[in-house]
Formats: C-alpha cells, structure tokens, sequence
C-alpha cells in the first residue's frame, strides 16, 4: 500500500488529522465512541490531556482557541451535555485560532444510557457541523473544520457516530506538521461576554451562520453516489449515506457533509429534479423537518427507525415504509463484572445488607444484574451523590437511613465532587454514606488514567489529586479500606458506618484487574526499552 494511505478508523484518521493540520491542544474525557482520538493523537506525537469532564475540556480548548491555537475536544454525546454551557457562548465569543468539537453519538446505545441525537446542538448553539460517513472523510472533514473555524471564527462540530469511529476504511494521509506558537491578541468586546457585547455577539453569530449557508451552498463538501438522471433522490447524512447507496441502488443519493447549516438552495435543486425524494437519516428527524419547512416536496421516515442505528436492510424497509418488526437479536451472554473484580465485594455487602443503592456509572453499573442485583438508580454521571441527597430528603426515616451512593474514581473527579459538597451543606438529618470505587483507572471506557491515578494522558507522572484529602477538606469522614482484605467483615463494616449518621465517605481501594495487568506490561516494556 501507498506509504501515504492507511487503514484507518475514523477516531484514527481525526487524530493523523490533527497532526496534519498542525493542532496544539488535544483534550477531552474519555468516552466511546470517542476515547480512541485522543489516544491516537498523542501516539502519533500531538499534545493530548485528559481533562476531569467534558465542560472542563471545552473551557481549555475554548481557552487554546481564543489565544489563537488550533485545539480539538472530543467526547462522547453526553459529554456535549455538561459541555453545553461554555460551547453555547463560544458560539458567540468565537475563536481566534481555530476549535474542533469532536461529538460522537451513540444511536442504537452500544454502550451508553441515552441515545440523544447531538446534532441538536449546533442548531441550539448556532454552531456548523459537519457529518463524516467514513474515514476519508473523518480525515477530509477535520481538516476542513479547522479551517472554516479560523475563517469564520467560531467553534466547529464534527458529529460522529459509533459506526463511523470504529469502522476502518483507507485514508490518504498529508505530511504531518509541527503547531506554530500562537501569539495573545486582546480582544475585550469580543471575548467578555456581557450583556452589552454578548448582543451585539449574538448579531454577529446569527449573520455567520448565513455565510457558512452561502459558502456551504457554493463549496461546501457534498457526495454524490448512484446513477446520474435516476428518478429518485435521497438526501442522507453521515453513514446513512453509504447505507442507502447499497439499499437503494436506482436512486441518485446527495451526501451533504456540513449538515448545519444546510446548504438550503443546492438541496432544493437535487429536490426539484427528481421525481420523489427521501430523507434518510439515523436518530431524529432534524433534516427532514428543515427541509420541509423550506417547503420542499421530501418525505422522512416512520417513527420506527428514530430508534437504533439504521443499517442496508432498514434502510430498504424505511425507504418502503414497512415497519414490521426487526428480527431479535441472537440473545448473548449478559455482561458481567470480570471474575475477580474488586467492585464484586462492594456488591456482595449491599446486597446482603438489602441497602438503596444510588448507583453511577462505570464498570459498576452492572452491580444492577444478577447475582448482586443492588443499584436502585443511576441517571448519569455524577448523580449517585446527588439523587441519594434527595432520596434522603424527602423519604421517612427508616427509608432514608438505609440509602448508600457508589461511585468510581474517574466519576468522583468527573462530576462527584460538587454532590459531595452538596451532601455536606446541605446535610441530611441522618447523614450518609458514599461509596467510592477506586479502581485506580476509568475501566470501562479502556483504562485512561484521570486526576485520581496520578499519571497523565500518555501514562507519565504527575501531581495526584488524593480524594481522600479532598473529602476531608470539606469536612467528609473518611475511612479507606481494602476490600478483599476484609471481605468476611465489609457488610459489617458498612453497616457501622451508617449507623453512625454522619456524612462517610469509603474508600475501598483495588486496583482494576486489567488495569493492574496493563501497568505491568508498560513497566516490562519500559525496562526492555531502557535495557536497548
Ligand atoms: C458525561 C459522560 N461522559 C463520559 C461517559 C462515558 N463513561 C461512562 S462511565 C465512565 C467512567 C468510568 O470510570 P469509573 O467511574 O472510575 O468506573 P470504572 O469503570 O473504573 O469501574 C465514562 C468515561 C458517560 N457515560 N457520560
Ligand atoms: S475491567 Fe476492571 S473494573 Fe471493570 S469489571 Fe473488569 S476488573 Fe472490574
């Protein structure tokens, strides 16, 4: 194969992107779709961090990106969610430099709690997005986007899905180039967002999005697959497009890459010559609607397939408007905490104690299944601290008092911390007790170290931040056990601590299995290399 072309998935094309494009600042939290870009970039020599959460990364690149760098964030589409609040005024402050917000959607939830459709949130920020179907275009797209964001000055998103992250096509990649050094350029009116100026930021961010209309109707990125001359057209998006060229093989289909703001006019000229035109599109019915608010002759799909990823064979039953039932799945085997997992222990204890479990999200979350079945609730990151606060508040007191969180390291740091300085002040009459899972990692997304581990991104040293300390800071009680050391006791032991009302935090300290294993492995290769 050409030196210059790879096999590459789209997380893996983004980041030889990204150093092709010259990009200073990486960073992001981990989450699949999306954890591999980050990873990628730095293996390939870029600058990457791992921030605490999403709104945190945001705030850094926005930061990177009004000194007048080139910066990309990346996460996954809840993650766009408690990033949302600085990405909706930088849409008005704009950027210096040029910023990428890589959002990967999860349709279908392979692995996640919702399968929100982000592509909502350009048109509620007012930020363009462009919407790759393979990898070439993960590459094309990225180096697009870095572009139209100096030109234009604002924020761009890539919206990515699941099947585009992980499906590997070949790229053609450019020479990598190393980041030029930004130079500090003050700009009040434009970067603080008060009233006075944010209004008159809003003017300019509603007149941008008209020109990135126009240049998207006159050169914005747009495929075309099928036969010239067909009768029917189809209007898709992202890897739909790729799905209806094989499902619908008549028809001419129309691959706009920036899918907001649409490029209005170039759509509705593809409309008018055809006979019947189609929208396919995965998640909501967001292209659908705006083109027949434009009044043009289009119809969307059924209700049926806003549900899942769409594939060839739905796609051919969308485009015939048949919604008979997909066929099950083959049942698999449940997943399952590996054996030896040190949050088993935990599980075990709650469940024979017949204790509320306020749960989180990790490796953990599946302390809901059988044998332990003990979680209660789980929301999204962070509420296990916060949805117990409110249990506790409004439950009678026999109730209340048996309520306990879980939650892991990488959790605690991402959006924990604040609910615990909730607990606190706003104490419950009976206290309570939170749980905190140190595996030391972020296992389930792929073992990424976080401010807990005490090593960066690429695995080197750094400043621990000891959630011990912090717990004890703002006045949590703090008991840090081992689980297996006392495993014949743990129920006991839990049960002491909520008897005693006050607001305890455990900390049972284990290292992940594979996390541990992964380590061992890095320390060999370490000594191999230094022995070279
Ligand atoms: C807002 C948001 N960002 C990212 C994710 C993806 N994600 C789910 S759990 C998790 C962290 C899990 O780490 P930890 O809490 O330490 O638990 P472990 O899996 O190690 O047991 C991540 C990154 C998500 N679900 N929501
Ligand atoms: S990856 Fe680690 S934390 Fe997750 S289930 Fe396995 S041992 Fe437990």
């Amino acid at each position: 194969m050409d030196p210059m072309k790879k096999l590459l998935n789209g997380d893996e094309a983004i980041a030889h992107a990204a150093r092709v494009a010259g990009v200073n600042l990486g960073i992001g939290y981990p989450g699949t779709p999306s954890t591999e870009i980050l990873e990628t970039f730095s293996a390939l020599g870029g600058y990457a961090q791992w921030a605490p959460n999403e709104k945190v990364a945001a705030e850094v690149a926005i930061g990177a990106a009004l000194a007048g760098g080139k910066a990309v964030v990346t996460m996954k589409h809840v993650g766009m969610n408690v990033a949302a609040d600085p990405f909706f005024t930088a849409a008005y402050t704009g950027v210096k430099g040029s910023l990428v917000i890589c959002a990967a959607d999860d349709p279908g939830m392979a692995s996640s709690q919702n399968e929100q459709d982000s592509r909502r949130y350009a048109v509620a920020a007012g930020l363009p997005m462009l919407e790759p179907a393979d990898s070439q275009q993960c590459y094309d797209y990225f180096i697009l986007a870095t572009e139209l964001s100096k030109r234009f000055g604002t924020p761009v998103i890539l919206r990515l899905t699941t099947r585009v992250c992980h499906s590997k096509t070949i790229v053609s990649i450019g020479t990598f180039s190393e980041p030029e050094t930004p130079s500090y350029t003050k700009d009040a009116k434009s970067h603080v967002m008060v009233p006075a100026f944010a209004r008159l930021a809003h003017v300019r961010l509603r007149k941008r999005l008209k020109d990135l209309e126009e240049w998207n109707c006159e050169n914005g990125p747009c495929t075309f697959l099928g036969p010239e001359g067909a009768k029917s057209g189809v209007i898709a998006t992202g890897i739909s497009a790729m799905h209806a060229a094989e499902a619908l093989p008549e028809a001419r289909i129309m691959q706009p890459g920036m899918t907001y703001p649409l490029p209005l006019a170039k759509i509705k000229e593809f409309v008018n010559s055809h006979e019947d035109n189609l929208v396919v599109e995965e998640g909501d019915p967001i292209v659908v609607e705006t083109l027949l608010a434009n009044g043009m002759n289009v119809r969307g799909k059924k209700e049926a397939f806003r549900f899942g990823e769409l594939n060839v064979a739905r796609v051919k039953k969308l485009a015939a408007d048949d919604v008979t039932p997909d066929p099950a799945p083959a049942p698999g085997k449940p997943p399952q905490l590996c054996p030896g997992c040190p949050h088993r222990l935990t599980f075990q204890a709650l469940h024979d104690l017949g204790c509320t479990v306020c749960g989180d999200i990790g490796c953990y979350t599946l302390g809901v299944l059988p044998p332990y079945e003990a979680m209660d609730t789980c929301v999204c990151m962070g509420a296990s601290i916060s949805a117990a606060l409110g249990m506790r508040e409004v439950l009678p007191a026999e109730q209340a008092k048996r309520i306990v969180s879980v939650i892991g390291d990488s959790t605690f740091m991402h959006s924990g911390l604040t609910g615990l300085v909730d607990m606190v002040y706003n104490r419950p009459p009976h206290g309570h007790v939170v749980i905190l899972l140190d595996n030391s990692t972020t296992a389930m997304t792929g073992l990424q170290e976080h401010p807990g581990t005490g090593r960066r991104l690429d695995h080197t040293e750094t400043v621990r931040v000891d959630p011990a300390a912090v717990a004890r800071a703002i006045g949590v009680r703090v008991e840090e056990v081992d689980p297996l050391a006392m495993k014949d006791t743990l129920k006991d032991f839990i049960q002491e601590q909520l008897d005693k009302e006050d607001v305890c935090m455990i900390i049972m300290k284990r290292s992940c299995l594979l996390a541990l294993k992964h380590l061992k492995d890095r320390e060999k290769a370490q000594a191999e290399e230094k022995k070279n």
